[in-house]
């Protein structure tokens, strides 16, 4: 059995999606960061830094946190969602951390000054607008073609980037263009275990952007 420390926030998502489609048991409690309760002592002991999400596998009492490092951890148990050859596991753990250096702190900082913060700072705004399409253009290089980010098919990166994207969505961002990346997103979010994922936890609300969409 899975616990699932989380909140209905883009890293989040990413491991209750990937349970779902893992088709792996597991239990959610809800750790509101926002309101501080990731410091608490006994949290602490399983995520150091105080962020969701984080998971303990209570089959061998293991605690493992960074949504990325959990959503490899549960590929491994369940044997499914990562690829079979040498050369696209090489590729997929590349895809990964880009999507942890990258897209994440990218599209995270983009929300906060672009909804979240109580004052408009056009620097702010106008940089992380910028860094989120230079962000959204890999994607589109990246995707070429292929229906999913592998040539296997869905991974356990799709689900990674798309946590992002739905947050991103919600906010107006990645209607239509580029084509690419919106059909892609279209195709994810159309999974069913995708949607059980997302629905897992009341999702967290969203301000109005500060910028036309
Ligand atoms: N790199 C981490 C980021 C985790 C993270 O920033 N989580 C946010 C919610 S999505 C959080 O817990 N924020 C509360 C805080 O920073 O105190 C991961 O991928 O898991």
């Amino acid at each position: 059995m899975i616990q699932l420390f989380t909140h209905g926030t883009p890293n989040g998502h990413k491991i209750a999606i990937a349970l779902e489609e893992l088709d792996l048991p597991y239990e959610v409690q809800i750790v509101d960061v926002f309101a501080g309760a990731g410091q608490q002592p006994d949290f602490l002991k399983i995520s150091p830094a105080g962020k969701i999400p984080a998971i303990v596998d209570t089959d061998n009492d293991r605690a493992v946190y960074e949504s990325n490092a959990i959503l490899r951890y549960l590929s491994q148990k369940a044997g499914a969602l990562w690829p079979r050859s040498d050369a696209e596991r090489t590729q997929a753990e590349s895809l990964l951390f880009l999507q942890a250096s990258l897209q994440g702190p990218m599209f995270g900082q983009r929300a906060h000054f672009s909804m979240f913060a109580q004052e408009t700072v056009p620097y702010g705004i106008a940089r992380y607008e910028a860094q989120g399409e230079t962000v959204d253009e890999i994607c589109e290089r990246l995707l070429g073609a292929r229906a999913y980010f592998l040539s296997s098919g869905y991974s356990i990166v799709d689900i990674s980037f798309f946590a992002w994207y739905y947050a991103a969505h919600r906010s107006g961002y990645l209607k239509e263009q580029p084509e690419r990346l919106a059909a892609w997103f279209r195709r994810v979010n159309d999974r069913p275990a995708v949607q059980r994922g997302i629905a897992a936890t009341p999702v967290f609300p969203i301000p109005p952007r500060k910028v036309p969409a």
